[in-house]
């Protein structure tokens, strides 16, 4: 039996349906309406220091909540229909972007972030448990690279395929190029990922790229924090180096959350005779975003990535980048100026990882109390930690809070902030059992009259500094 049978729609339910399509969200939908604004208000108010986050601009934030959201496009750019324009466009300027030759460079646009960006790579040029080596996650690697532990197999990268990790020198916080060349000879990887999530200095690509050479491995870039800085050229480029780079857009470079692959073409490399092995990854990396990870392209995103692509190539952006710069810089002496230990003693870029080892306290004590301060930051390990539990550092970024226009003197004040949330970390603990743990810390915070009323003191002139910058984005949410 049909179920419409003897349904109807009246003309009242119909109109009130047409209005609900066109009715703003705040008519539409309060409650999530009242989400984002009270999301607002806290980007608005509160200092933004998680080093992966940024505020992105009106246009890019328009173009992801425009029509292009409604369109599903099949496979890659043909000729035929106008909405291909799109695609060829931030493929266009995602070359022009990084100064690259279209005989030499492809991109893939379709990627819907960084994870799945790496994990197409490993799809395309990695058998099935072939192996990988990238930087581990607690040295300040990505899960993505290849994340276990030695209980459990965390990212699907490490469970798809073989990972060896290469570490940081626990003592100077710097990779330990050496003991991966020596792991390498021994691994004898297919791929080599030269990227990371918490690392406060620039890559050796040059040498990386000669570990890859050594075992015959392919070399890939993951830039993701830094694809802003690399295309305004404030750090070392990792085109120079690497076969496949892959990038997310909303870090550094200030776009959508999206991701995007771009691999070599041509001659890979000559032998004594000069014979030459062609480059294959355009057809294993195009076929492993689609359809063999993902079905259609997010066109949305891929139009918030182009116009944040035309802005990447502006004066005003490397301004930008050079400010990030500064302002890390600044941040971090304003920190070491308080008597703050810095992981490898600085910054070459955009971020820096502060070691609360020698002040007797740790990461999730301090994250928790500048939060509650509204200041965000990630807890985070620090060389050497032997709990991943109870990690020693905070990672400070400065993207977000340049974005709104703060300066170098700024995040002195932004360092003092910081300082005052940790000296209030290390008042709550000194009320606590030394072996308390983090949950009775959390219950001291927000029950201890006490400490509620110094939240309450700090938190207020955050918000009034935070509050005189500007926030970018759209006018209302
Ligand atoms: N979540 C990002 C970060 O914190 O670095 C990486 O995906």
């Amino acid at each position: 039996m049909s179920l419409t049978k003897g349904l109807s729609v009246s003309k009242e339910t119909w109109d009130s349906h047409n209005q609900m399509m066109l009715d703003p969200l705040s008519v539409n939908d309060s409650e999530v309406f009242s989400i984002i604004k009270k999301e607002k208000h806290r980007q608005t108010y509160g200092l933004e220091l998680i080093a992966a986050e940024n505020y992105t601009s009106r246009a890019v934030l328009e173009a992801l909540g425009s029509c292009m959201h409604n369109k599903y496009t099949k496979g890659y750019p043909g000729e035929k229909y106008y909405f291909y324009e799109l695609e060829k466009l931030c493929q266009k300027r995602s070359l022009e972007t990084y100064g690259l030759d279209s005989e030499k460079w492809g991109v893939n646009v379709q990627p819907y972030s960084g994870s799945p960006a790496n994990f197409a790579v490993y799809t395309a040029v990695v058998e099935p448990h072939g192996r990988i080596m990238g930087l581990d996650l607690p040295d300040g690697g990505h899960m993505t690279h290849g994340f276990m532990t030695e209980k459990k197999k965390i990212s699907a990268t490490s469970i798809f395929f073989e990972s060896m990790p290469y570490k940081v020198n626990p003592d100077t916080g710097y990779i330990d190029y050496d003991r991966l060349q020596e792991n390498a000879k021994l691994f004898h990887p297919r791929l080599i990922i030269a990227g990371t999530s918490c690392y406060s200095r620039n890559l050796d690509y040059e040498r990386l790229r000669l570990i890859a050479n050594e075992n015959g491995a392919y070399l890939m870039g993951d830039m993701a924090h830094i694809g802003g800085l690399v295309a305004a050229g404030v750090v070392p480029s990792p085109f120079e180096y690497c076969d496949i780079i892959t990038t997310t857009t909303h870090k550094t470079l200030r776009g959508c959350r999206a991701g995007l692959i771009f691999f070599r073409k041509g001659v890979r490399s000559v032998d004594a005779k000069g014979k030459e092995t062609l480059y294959n990854l355009e057809s294993l990396i195009n076929q492993a975003v689609f359809n063999g990870l993902q079905g259609g392209p997010h066109n949305h995103a891929i139009a918030g990535i182009a116009v944040a692509l035309k802005q990447a190539m502006t004066p005003e952006f490397k301004a930008y980048q050079v400010q990030v710069l500064v302002n890390c810089k600044s941040l971090s002496s304003g920190l070491i100026d308080h008597g703050y230990k810095i992981v490898t003693g600085g910054s070459d870029n955009h971020l820096i990882l502060l070691d609360l080892r020698t002040k007797g306290t740790d990461g999730g004590r301090a994250e928790n109390v500048l939060e509650a301060c509204a200041i965000s930051c990630n807890k985070k390990t620090c060389p050497g930690d032997t709990n991943a539990l109870r990690p020693s550092g905070l990672r400070f970024g400065s993207p977000a809070l340049t974005s709104r226009g703060m300066m170098q003197e700024d995040f002195k004040k932004v360092a003092d902030f910081i300082h005052r949330g940790i000296e209030l970390t290390l008042e709550i603990q000194g009320s606590l059992d030394p072996e308390a743990p983090l949950k009775e810390f959390i219950t001291a915070l927000w029950q201890g009259e006490k400490f509620q009323q110094r939240v309450s003191e700090i938190k207020a002139e955050v918000e009034a500094f935070a509050g005189k910058f500007p926030m970018p984005g759209l006018p209302e949410l």
